[in-house]
């Protein structure tokens, strides 16, 4: 065993190996000081809610409390590896400042009172508005982070309880470009593709994806690839010089927002140099020729002068991908936040087809999601869709899911597209929404534009209740806040990014009066007496595994499909969907041969037009596409909205960092993380540096169209022209040294724009037209990690370490039994 500050070495010792063999053990844990793994009375099964790798890990429990972490040696994903937010994260479960009881609105104040008290206003208020009304008067606005059984609860109850079309999750902000760009090419969502093709390909291309920071374990993966034998070769497409970056054959840092010429320059040279499979594509692909047409216009030179890249830099890795054997792509922010998302992410499933480089092993696309339990989110219908992946806009799977729900077909809402999250804040904003329900989301911090975003929560007219751990910026603005259980204190499954289902299991209780999330929904559809159409409940169950019974069952037969799964069979190692009487084990790779879903009567939408986001009409998917292939689709690139002018000269991009989570309600709470990344940093480029005068650690004040923010100076490789803001840092924090009030902002979101991608209706989180300037003069380096993307260029900053507090232990292969007991 070996003990490694894993702030300071955040992905561990190597443990290479080559291709096409199994990817070595490590097991990685962490105890709180003085826990010793003698002392552990309970190990309990759970995976990792930090993101959407889906790290499997057992939770130690010592006198009922949460002590420590240990991965999981037997399961797929992680071979027993966690990351630092895996390790130290749930020390955030025990912090004193947890909400413990229902908070309402009295006098202008939240004041604590009893769960009786707080659900008959939320159930009261919902029953006038549905008497008064109508049901388009009430929205939910959940997230990636709740359990399946929360989601498919929530879903049933909003759509057929409530009939309300306003339903969405802040997976919009997320990975609603995932969805559908999957939805586009291959008619439904699900991800093709699996982790173990890092194990085999020879050539992995990462389109604005960080994965060193953001799925920590699954660069270990490819790090231990790396430094195998016949490593593979990298492409990493990302204007910052993330660990990705580094590490790659070829690193294309384009101009933000231009990832669609980029793409379209690809396929330009994949098909002018004749690296397609023809017979996979005649065989399996509709779109051929409208796609050549298009491509045909984006030679390497005129990409070159679009996205500012050099056009051999271009070719090379056009060459590596267009050549390569065994081929993996992963997609992620960087495309998905930015200007034509949709159409960009498509043009990567294009590659693939083109390629025929789908369902073999090491030739996956992985259309990637963010938030641990995204994936669920969309599955259950909680993001606005219908459960189980099915076509709102085909009334036989309208029929077919008021059946598995014991109601009349007319009671789910399917007149229109399901309102997408910016549209329902719209809706608050004209005064026709009149409560939003907010469970497990902070968008007074996450969403875009935030002083318009405040103004809306603010509203009296809105009834607003939030459902969280903590009185969050959000909670803050709420007539009624309700306190969640969490993670560990509650029991229920949820689905990596490679539809990898994990059950996580109660490991202590939640405090005070806290409760699942499951149980208040519930509770909810109890007070308001919500019945299926013999008069039943319409939700006839109370627990987690029930809920998992009846989700099961709404997905039989649908691509997700659950129906081999159990809570028994999923104590051991996570198995990924599809899973049932035809794969009882689950399911590596979709669409092995070559057989989609996007068959008109199975697919789960027609598709829109990638430019303008309008939905086809079902005639026109039948005559595009009558024998349901993958489909080709093509774009062109036009200009972002908002380019630089000489008020705004730079573009600001934003996004995360190793060590903390979103809007840091776990992470800043946890000392190792905090201490890693405590301030809000700004990255600049030397050229840009030196315009504005600054220096590294200098304050310096970022303007946009929407407002300011302050944060110190960090000088990085960034591509000159573009500012990075870590988006984690929320109102001014008395933790970090600030005053409350004090007169900027820090949250990168007080600069964002209000504008959304057509198709999937994604905010753009990373193209916006901005300046920077200096403030002051600094008192040191600023408090930025040096071992990520945010690596200082000067010399003598000291590095990001957190000595023996950061320790964990690490059993390599060979050195133990994999176990800490
Ligand atoms: N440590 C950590 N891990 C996380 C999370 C977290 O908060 N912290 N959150 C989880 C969630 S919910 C998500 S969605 C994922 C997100 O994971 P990622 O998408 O990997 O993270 P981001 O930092 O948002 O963005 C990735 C990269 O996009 C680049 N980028 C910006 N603009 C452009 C552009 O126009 N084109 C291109 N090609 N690249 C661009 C940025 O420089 C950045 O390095 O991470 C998950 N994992
Ligand atoms: N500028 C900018 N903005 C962004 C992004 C970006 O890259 N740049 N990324 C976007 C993306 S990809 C995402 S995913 C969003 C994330 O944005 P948010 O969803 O707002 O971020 P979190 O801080 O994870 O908020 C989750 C909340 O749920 C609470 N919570 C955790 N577990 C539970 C639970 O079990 N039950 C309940 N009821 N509550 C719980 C937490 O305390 C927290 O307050 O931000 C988006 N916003
Ligand atoms: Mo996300």
């Amino acid at each position: 065993m070996t003990r490694t500050d894993r702030i300071a070495q955040p992905w561990g010792t190597r443990t290479p190996y080559g291709p096409g063999t199994s990817w070595p053990v490590r097991v990685d844990s962490y105890l709180a000081d003085g826990v010793d793994p003698a002392d552990v009375d309970r190990w309990v099964q759970s995976a990792s809610v930090l993101h959407s790798n889906g790290d499997a890990l057992d939770i130690a429990v010592q006198d009922g409390r949460i002590v420590g972490v240990r991965g999981r040696a037997s399961d797929r994903v992680n071979h027993g590896r966690l990351g630092p937010k895996d390790l130290f994260g749930w020390q955030a479960n025990a912090s004193p400042d947890r909400l413990t009881r229902p908070l309402v609105r009295e006098g202008g104040e939240l004041v604590e009172t009893d769960w009786d008290t707080a659900m008959d206003r939320v159930a009261g208020r919902a029953r006038e508005l549905l008497d008064t009304q109508g049901a388009s008067a009430i929205g939910f606005y959940t997230s990636g982070q709740l359990f399946a059984e929360e989601y498919y609860t929530l879903g049933l109850i909003a759509h057929a309880g409530i009939g309300t079309n306003h339903v969405d999750g802040n997976t919009r902000l997320c990975t609603a470009t995932a969805a559908e760009a999957l939805k586009e090419s291959f008619g439904c969502d699900g991800q093709p593709g699996s982790y173990a093709d890092v194990d085999h390909a020879d050539v992995i291309a990462l389109y604005g994806h960080n994965v060193a920071e953001t799925q920590s374990v699954l660069w270990s993966r490819m790090l231990d690839r790396l430094a195998g034998p016949n490593p593979p070769a990298l492409v990493c497409v990302d204007p910052r010089p993330t660990p990705v970056a580094r590490a790659a054959a070829v690193h294309l840092a384009p101009r933000p927002g231009t990832n669609l010429a980029l793409m379209n320059g690809l396929l330009h040279e994949l098909l002018g140099n004749g690296w397609v499979d023809e017979g996979y594509v005649a065989a399996h692909a509709v779109g051929l020729e409208e796609l050549r047409a298009c491509v045909e216009r984006y030679s390497p030179d005129v990409v070159a002068r679009i996205c500012d890249v050099p056009a051999d830099r271009l070719r090379k890795a056009a060459r590596l991908i267009g050549t390569a054997e065994r081929l993996l792509s992963t997609v992620l922010q960087g495309f998905y936040q930015s200007h034509q998302a949709t159409a960009a992410a498509v043009q990567v499933n294009n590659v693939h087809i083109l390629r025929g480089m789908l369902g073999r092993s090491g030739c996956g696309v992985l259309q990637m999601n963010g938030q641990p339990t995204a994936e669920n989110t969309r599955e259950c219908g909680a993001d606005g869709d219908l459960a189980g992946f099915r076509n709102w806009a085909n009334k036989e799977h309208v029929a077919d899911l008021a059946r598995v729900w014991n109601v009349e077909p007319m009671d789910i809402p399917h007149y229109s597209p399901p309102t997408h999250a910016m549209q329902m804040f719209r809706y608050a904003e004209d005064g026709s929404l009149k409560m939003l329900w907010v469970s497990a989301t902070n968008p007074a911090v996450s969403m875009p534009e935030l002083a318009r975003i405040r103004s809306v929560l603010a509203q009296d007219r809105l009834f607003l209740v939030v459902q969280d751990l903590f009185l969050t910026e959000t909670a803050q603005l709420a007539d009624v806040v309700l306190p969640a259980a969490t993670w560990a204190e509650k029991t229920g499954t949820f689905t990596n990014a490679d539809r990898t289902v994990h059950l996580s299991e109660k490991a202590a209780d939640p405090p005070g009066e806290a409760r699942p999330d499951l149980d208040i929904f519930v509770d909810f559809a109890r007070r308001l007496d919500l019945r299926d159409k013999d008069g039943g409940p319409l939700v006839p169950w109370r627990t987690p595994e029930e809920a998992f019974e009846a989700w099961k069952e709404c997905t039989r037969g649908r691509l997700c499909d659950y129906t081999g799964l159990s809570y028994d069979r999923l104590r051991g190692t996570g198995i990924q969907w599809p899973c049932n009487a035809e794969h009882p084990d689950g399911t590596e790779r979709l669409y092995a041969d070559g057989d989609f879903w996007a068959d008109p009567d199975r697919c789960e939408t027609y598709g829109r037009d990638l430019v303008t986001g309008a939905p086809l009409e079902p005639e026109e998917y039948k005559a595009l596409n009558p024998e349901g292939r993958a489909i080709l689709k093509a774009a062109d690139y036009i200009p972002p909205h908002e380019l630089p002018t000489t008020d705004y000269p730079l573009q600001l991009v934003t996004g995360r960092t190793i060590y903390h989570f979103h809007t840091r309600t776990k992470t800043a709470r946890a000392p190792q993380l905090q201490a890693a990344a405590p301030d809000v940093w700004v990255e600049v480029s030397a050229r840009d540096a030196t315009d504005a005068g600054l220096r590294e650690g200098d304050l310096a004040e970022i303007t946009t169209p929407r407002g300011t923010v302050r944060a110190r100076a960090r000088i990085t490789a960034i591509r000159d022209g573009v500012l990075f803001l870590p988006f984690h840092y929320g109102y001014w924090d008395t933790r970090a040294g600030h005053e409350p009030g004090e007169e900027a902002g820090r949250a990168a979101n007080e600069l964002t724009v209000t504008e959304w991608d057509a198709a999937s209706k994604q905010p753009l989180f990373k193209t916006a037209a901005a300046r920077v300037r200096k403030v002051a003069d600094g008192a040191g380096p600023a408090p930025a990690p040096t071992t990520t993307a945010s690596a200082p260029l000067a010399a003598g900053v000291p590095p990001t370490q957190a000595g023996t507090a950061g320790e964990a232990a690490e059993i390599l292969p060979g050195t133990g039994t994999g176990s800490t007991r």
